[in-house]
C-alpha cells in the first residue's frame, strides 16, 4: 500500500480489536474495568477540584461521557499513528501500542483496590492489538502486499471481531447476576403509606416520590459497577471490639426499617436537578455497629465501595438516633445498579458524599485524624448537614405565560431539622406570602409547595424560601457548593405577555 489512510486504518482498527477483546475477558473475569475506563477514572482523580467543579457546571451530568469521548478520541488518533509508524517499520507501530496498553495498565494497577487479576484484560488488549496490526500490515513482514479488496476484507474482519467482543462483552455483563434476582425481605419496622402528593393538582410539580429510573446519579464511576450479591460481603472493623464479617444472606436475616427519605447532593446547585425522594429499605446503621462494638476513640465512620472509593461520616451524626440505615431496597425495588446494588449507605439529613457510599464493602471506625476519604482529601468538609431548601419546579425560567391565574410550585426540603414548617413566594421583592403545603412525608423528606399568582402583564422575578420545622429560615446568603453545600434563594424570572 503506498497511500498513508489505510495504514492509520490498520492502527485503529488493531486498536479496536484489542479493546474488544479487552472487554471480553474484563466481563469474563470479574476484572475490575476496562483499560479505556481505568484511563478516564485516573483522569478523573487526577483532575484538581476546581477545574472538576467547571466541567460539573459546565457539562452537567454529560461530564462524564465527554470525559470518556475526550480518552477514547485520544486513543483513536495515537491508534492512527501507530499505524502510519507500521507504515514503516511494524516494530515501531507494534511499540506506540505496546506504550499505550501500558499506561493503562498502569492506570488499573494504581485503582485502590487493584489485584493482579485486573490487568488481564490489558495483556490482552496488547498481544490482540499487535496481533491484529502485524496481520493487517503483513507486506511489513514480507508476505505479499494486498490488493484494495484486500484491504477491505482484511479491515473488515478485524472490525467485526472489534465490534463482537467490546459489544459481547457489555452483554455478558449486563445479564450475570441481575439485581431483579433478588428477593427482599418485608420490613420489621414498615414506614406509613407515603400520603398521595400534589402531583396531579399541580401540573409541572416535582413527584412526591422519585421513580429509580429517574433519581439523580452522582459518583465518579464512568461505568455501571456490577457487583454480585452472591459473593458480597460487609466488612466491619477498624477501633472496634471485634471484627464482623457478613454476607449478604446474613445481612438480609436482620430486622429491616423502611423509611421515606430525601437525598441530596452537596454539588446540586441552588434550584437544581441532584436532589430525589425514595423509600428506602435496610437494616438500622447502629444495629451493624453494635454488632462489632464501637471502641472510644473512633470519630469517624470510613466506609469503602467494592472498588476502594471512600467516603466518611461523623460517626457522632451517624449515631445520635436518626434514621441512618444500610440499605438493599429502593422504592420497593432491590436497589438499582446505578444506586449502588446490593448495598448502600443513606444517613437522613448528611449530603450524599458523607453518608451514601454505594456498593458498600467496609465499614471502618476510625478518626480524622488517622484516615482521609475521598472527597475530604480533595478539600470538601468532613461535616456537611443538608441546607434547607425550597426550588420552585414551575413555572420554569424564562416562561412566557398568560396574564391571570399563574400556579408557583416545587418542593422543598429540611432533613434533620424538623422537616418543612412553611415556604413562602415573593415576586418582584415585594411582601413573603405564605404557600400552600402539601402532605407531609416525615421530616427527612422534602414537602411540595404551591401558590396561587395572580400575574400581571410584564416581566416579573419570582423567589421562594422555606422554614424549617425547627424554625430556621433559609439563608439567603449565597455559596457556591464547594466545599459544604450551595445556599441562597432559588428565582426565575417569567414574561406575562
Ligand atoms: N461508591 C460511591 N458511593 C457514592 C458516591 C461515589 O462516588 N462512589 N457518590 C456519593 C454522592 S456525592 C452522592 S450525592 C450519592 C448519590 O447517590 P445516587 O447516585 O444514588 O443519587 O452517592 C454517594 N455515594
Ligand atoms: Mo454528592
Amino acid at each position: 500500500m503506498r497511500t498513508r489512510l489505510p495504514w492509520a486504518l490498520y492502527g485503529v482498527l488493531a486498536t479496536l480489536t484489542g479493546l474488544g477483546l479487552a472487554h471480553v475477558v474484563a466481563a469474563l473475569t470479574d476484572a475490575d474495568t476496562s483499560p479505556v475506563l481505568a484511563v478516564g477514572a485516573a483522569v478523573i482523580d487526577l483532575t484538581p477540584t476546581p477545574l472538576k467543579e467547571w466541567a460539573i457546571r459546565t457539562f452537567g451530568t454529560a461530564d462524564k461521557p465527554i470525559l470518556v469521548g475526550s480518552v477514547f478520541a485520544g486513543v483513536v488518533a495515537l491508534a492512527a499513528v501507530a499505524g502510519l509508524l507500521a507504515r514503516r517499520r511494524l516494530l515501531y507501530g507494534a511499540g506506540l501500542l505496546v506504550a499505550l496498553v501500558a499506561v493503562a495498565a498502569v492506570a488499573v494497577a494504581t485503582r485502590p483496590e487493584a489485584s493482579v487479576l485486573d490487568l488481564g484484560p490489558s495483556l490482552v488488549a496488547a498481544i490482540g492489538a499487535v496481533g491484529a496490526l502485524a496481520w493487517l500490515s503483513r507486506e511489513q513482514v514480507g508476505a505479499p502486499a494486498r490488493g484494495r479488496r484486500g484491504v477491505l476484507i482484511a479491515a473488515g474482519v478485524v472490525g467485526a471481531i472489534a465490534l463482537v467482543g467490546g459489544v459481547g462483552g457489555q452483554l455478558v455483563t449486563r445479564l450475570r447476576l441481575r439485581p431483579e434476582d433478588v428477593t427482599l425481605p418485608d420490613p420489621a419496622d414498615p414506614a406509613a403509606p407515603l400520603a398521595r402528593g400534589l402531583d396531579q393538582q399541580v401540573p409541572g410539580i416535582t413527584p412526591f416520590q422519585t421513580d429509580n429510573e429517574d433519581f439523580y446519579r452522582v459518583d465518579t464511576r464512568l461505568d455501571t459497577p456490577v457487583v454480585s450479591s452472591d459473593d458480597w460481603t460487609l466488612t466491619i472493623d477498624g477501633d472496634v471490639d471485634r471484627k464482623v464479617t457478613l454476607t449478604f444472606d446474613e445481612l438480609l436475616e436482620m430486622p429491616m426499617i423502611e423509611r421515606d427519605i430525601t437525598l441530596t447532593c452537596v454539588s446540586n446547585s441552588v434550584g437544581g436537578e441532584y436532589v430525589g425522594a425514595a423509600r428506602w429499605l435496610g437494616v438500622r446503621l447502629t444495629d451493624l455497629l453494635d454488632l462489632a462494638g464501637v471502641g472510644d476513640r473512633a470519630d469517624q465512620i470510613l466506609s469503602t465501595d467494592f472498588d476502594g472509593m471512600t467516603i466518611s461520616t461523623p460517626l457522632a451524626l451517624a449515631t445520635d438516633g436518626r434514621d441512618a440505615m444500610v440499605c438493599v431496597g429502593m422504592n420497593g425495588e432491590p436497589l438499582p445498579r446505578e444506586h449502588g446494588f446490593p448495598v448502600r449507605m443513606i444517613v437522613p439529613g448528611l449530603y450524599g458524599f458523607i453518608s451514601a457510599t454505594k456498593w458498600l464493602t467496609r465499614l471502618t471506625l476510625t478518626t480524622y485524624a488517622e484516615q482521609d476519604a475521598y472527597w475530604t482529601e480533595r478539600g470538601w468538609a468532613t461535616d456537611a448537614p443538608i441546607k434547607i431548601s425550597a426550588r420552585i419546579d414551575t413555572p420554569k425560567a424564562l416562561a412566557e405565560l398568560d396574564p391571570g391565574d399563574v400556579v408557583i410550585g416545587g418542593v422543598a426540603w429540611a432533613q434533620e431539622r424538623g422537616g418543612v414548617a412553611k415556604v413562602q413566594v415573593q415576586v418582584d421583592g415585594g411582601g413573603w406570602r405564605d404557600a400552600n403545603l402539601g402532605p407531609s412525608g416525615g421530616d427527612d423528606y422534602w414537602r411540595q409547595w404551591f401558590y396561587r399568582w395572580q400575574a400581571p402583564s410584564g416581566s416579573h422575578r419570582i423567589s421562594a424560601r422555606a422554614v424549617s420545622g425547627d424554625g430556621e429560615p433559609q439563608t439567603a446568603a449565597r455559596a457556591e457548593p464547594f466545599p459544604d453545600g450551595a445556599s441562597g434563594l432559588h428565582e426565575v424570572i417569567v414574561e406575562i405577555a
